[in-house]
């Protein structure tokens, strides 16, 4: 999106903002770019905020469960299933102390519930199906309060028929706000859902089935290049909530060129004494962790899950190994009957992103996307964290500009001579 389009979009948010406090709250598609809202700075990257009617000082909020479309990347769509015409769901927001009634609206061919995940509250409203309540039936209207007692950095979803709803993308993050910040005060502040699907080349719904080989990995329910960048200013302070309720795995997930603290976990904050830097956070299924940092060096930062099998997309799995294969005779016999055959991936696979491969309906290359200097063989889990002099004023999808000699180039015969390199 460009800047002109972005600034149009936050113009159309503000201005539906006014009807739906008065309309009924459902299915708002504001903030899709990643808006915050009111005294909040929270953004969620390709994602959208839960509208909150106030009715006598209850914040009262609807979330509706059901099927709809949802493009991973530009070219592959999937039925999936999510809140509010998301997935992840719309972040839901709240303060230390108030008293939230969520109703649940459910619209699914099967019966669900919803379980706050990490949250103290009385036991009737945790959401497990069977234990808790009974399921909310396709039809059903279900209606959850409770006091959000503590702050934090927590997380719904579907408590009933985990695996296939799950799977299918019945997730969201829920934040509370702190009365008193027990750390310094953020100048930024990012919510980031990791999730992992199976979709076969051309399917059109994720395999709830799936136990191991996730094909599209997805930060907010986007694969790179689809990810929005998210863009920061040098020395600010921002802060990342990771959140992970993908079906299976989990995810390392490092960021390039600084170093962070670990500030809280959906358990709550983390000491300050027992905060240590790191550049890999471990978020496992079922966690959030929080990570603030101060950007020193401006740029353009790799910000990916460290599994590299989670930066790869559709096409990148299921292949036989051909490294190193002297396939010479094979693609001799194959041209016969195909004229441009040749087998691929033999001297590794790094240029099989940007290959102009015919692709299967509704699918997605290996990996990658279109960089500054030539096409970036990540995908997946993988976004851009830009830090910026005025990131204000910075376009989102620009690149940054490098200091003249600033950027790592063929070595000169002369420089190869004076430090004594034999290549
Ligand atoms: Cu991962």
């Amino acid at each position: 999106m460009d800047r002109r389009s972005f600034m149009k979009m936050t113009g159309l948010a503000a201005a539906g903002a006014s009807i739906l406090a008065s309309a009924d709250a459902v299915a708002a598609p504001l903030a899709r770019a990643g808006i915050g809202r009111g005294n909040s700075r929270l953004v969620t990257p390709n994602g959208q905020a839960l509208q909150w009617r106030i009715v006598d000082g209850v914040k009262v909020g609807h979330l509706v469960a059901e099927a709809f479309e949802h493009e991973f990347a530009p070219g592959m769509k999937a039925e999936v299933w999510g809140y509010n015409g998301g997935t992840p769901g719309p972040t839901i927001e709240a303060n230390e102390g108030d008293r939230v009634r969520i109703y649940v609206t459910n619209k699914l061919p099967e019966a669900t519930t919803v379980h706050w995940h990490g949250f103290v509250l009385p036991a009737g409203m945790d959401g497990v199906a069977g234990l808790n309540q009974r399921p909310i039936e396709p039809g059903e209207t279900f209606k959850y309060e409770f006091v959000v007692k503590y702050p934090g950095t927590y997380m719904y979803h579907s408590h009933y028929d985990e695996m296939t709803q799950i799977a299918l993308g019945m997730v969201g993050m829920f934040i509370v706000h702190p009365r008193v910040e027990p750390g310094p005060r953020v100048d930024r502040d990012f919510v980031l859902m990791a999730h992992e699907w199976k979709m076969e080349a051309g399917a059109r719904r994720p395999d709830p089935n799936a136990m191991s080989d996730f094909n599209v990995l997805t930060f907010n329910g986007k694969a790179f290049p689809a990810t929005a960048p998210l863009v920061v200013g040098k020395g600010e302070r921002v802060r990342i909530r990771f959140g992970n309720l993908g079906p299976m795995d989990h995810h390392p997930i490092h960021l390039h060129g600084l170093a962070f603290n670990v500030t809280a976990t959906d358990g709550g904050y983390v000491p300050r004494s027992a905060q240590y830097p790191e550049t890999t956070v471990l978020v496992p299924v079922g966690s959030t962790r929080v990570i603030e940092f101060v950007p020193e060096e401006e740029g353009d930062w790799a910000m990916h899950c460290h599994m590299t099998h989670h930066v790869m997309m559709q096409m990148g799995h299921g292949l036989p190994n051909m490294v190193g294969a002297d396939t010479r005779q094979l693609d001799r016999r194959m041209s016969r009957v195909l004229p441009a055959y040749m087998t691929m991936g033999t001297k590794g696979m790094g240029g099989m992103g940007e290959m102009p491969m015919q692709m299967p309906p509704n699918s997605l290359p290996m990996r990658g996307g279109e960089g500054p200097f030539s096409y970036i063989d990540m995908g997946g889990m993988f976004t851009v964290l830009k830090v910026r002099k005025d990131p204000d004023r910075a376009d989102p999808n620009g690149w940054y500009a490098y200091p003249r000699g600033s950027v790592a180039t063929t070595a000169s015969a002369d420089e190869l001579a004076r430090d004594g390199i034999a290549t």
